[in-house]
């Protein structure tokens, strides 16, 4: 909840499109949150948060891991998508109903229905973990939107352009908020400001962390050698 006025105004809670193709709809996951969280514990149980390491070597402040049939990965190695987790070498989560749901229904709120994402990214961020400026771009197919949900402490969003020397806009994201990134704005360069500490360092759903889930469509392409 932002703050009790623009909670009770009706008009703070109406979809913003934020450009062509990206729609911040606020509060769009409130009522159901809390259960969302729920749902994390067993999966994060299966497969639980592990900091990367990216292709040049540095490991992410960010804590990642994933549900359903395709999960974002990174190493030494590259980033792509990977049918298990290989850490437990075990399929990675299914991806439960209401996380798909509420994926879906937020997509075509956005405008892009029939969305039906194969892989969602769970992201912890605690104070000073941040994203720096990336495209996403391992998906294979960059027709279906992403969706976004955020959850526990704020964030401040970064939403540059095409180009990544385009100077990002700074949206502040909430529990609860949902955005849809499709057409023009898939491609876009983004990344997460340094999170800060919580006034009260703690949030009643996540404690002294953001979670964000990315939802995608992602293509597995099967290894080969050349
Ligand atoms: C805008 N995560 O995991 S989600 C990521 O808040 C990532 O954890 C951020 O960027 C986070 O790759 C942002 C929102 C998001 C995801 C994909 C986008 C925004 C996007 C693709 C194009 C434009
Ligand atoms: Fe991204």
């Amino acid at each position: 909840m932002r703050d009790l006025f623009s909670a009770l105004d009706p008009d703070q809670r109406n979809p913003e499109i934020l450009a062509d193709g990206a729609t911040l709809l606020p509060g769009f996951a409130e009522a159901e949150a809390a259960e969302l969280v729920a749902t994390l514990v067993p999966i994060t149980k299966a497969a639980p948060f592990r900091h990367m390491v990216t292709p040049g070597g540095h490991t992410m402040s960010v804590a990642m891991t994933n549900c359903g049939g395709a999960g974002w990965v990174t190493d030494r190695g590259g980033y792509r998508y990977t049918i298990c987790d290989p850490d437990s070498g075990r399929p990675w989560p299914a991806m439960p109903a209401v996380f798909h749901s509420l994926a879906t229904r937020a997509a075509t709120a956005g405008g892009f229905p029939g969305f039906d994402p194969n892989s969602c990214l769970i992201n912890r961020y605690i104070p000073k973990a941040r994203m720096s400026l990336h495209q996403d771009k391992d998906e294979g197919d960059f027709s279906a939107p992403i969706v976004s949900v955020s959850l526990g402490l704020p964030a401040t969003f970064l939403f540059g352009g095409l180009k990544r020397s385009d100077r990002p806009r700074r949206i502040r994201l909430e529990s609860g908020d949902v955005v849809v990134w499709g057409g023009s704005a898939r491609m876009t360069y983004h990344g997460v400001a340094p999170l800060a500490a919580a006034v009260s360092d703690n949030d009643p759903l996540t404690g002294n962390a953001r979670i964000n889930l990315t939802y995608r469509t992602a293509a597995l392409t099967v290894a080969h050698r050349d």
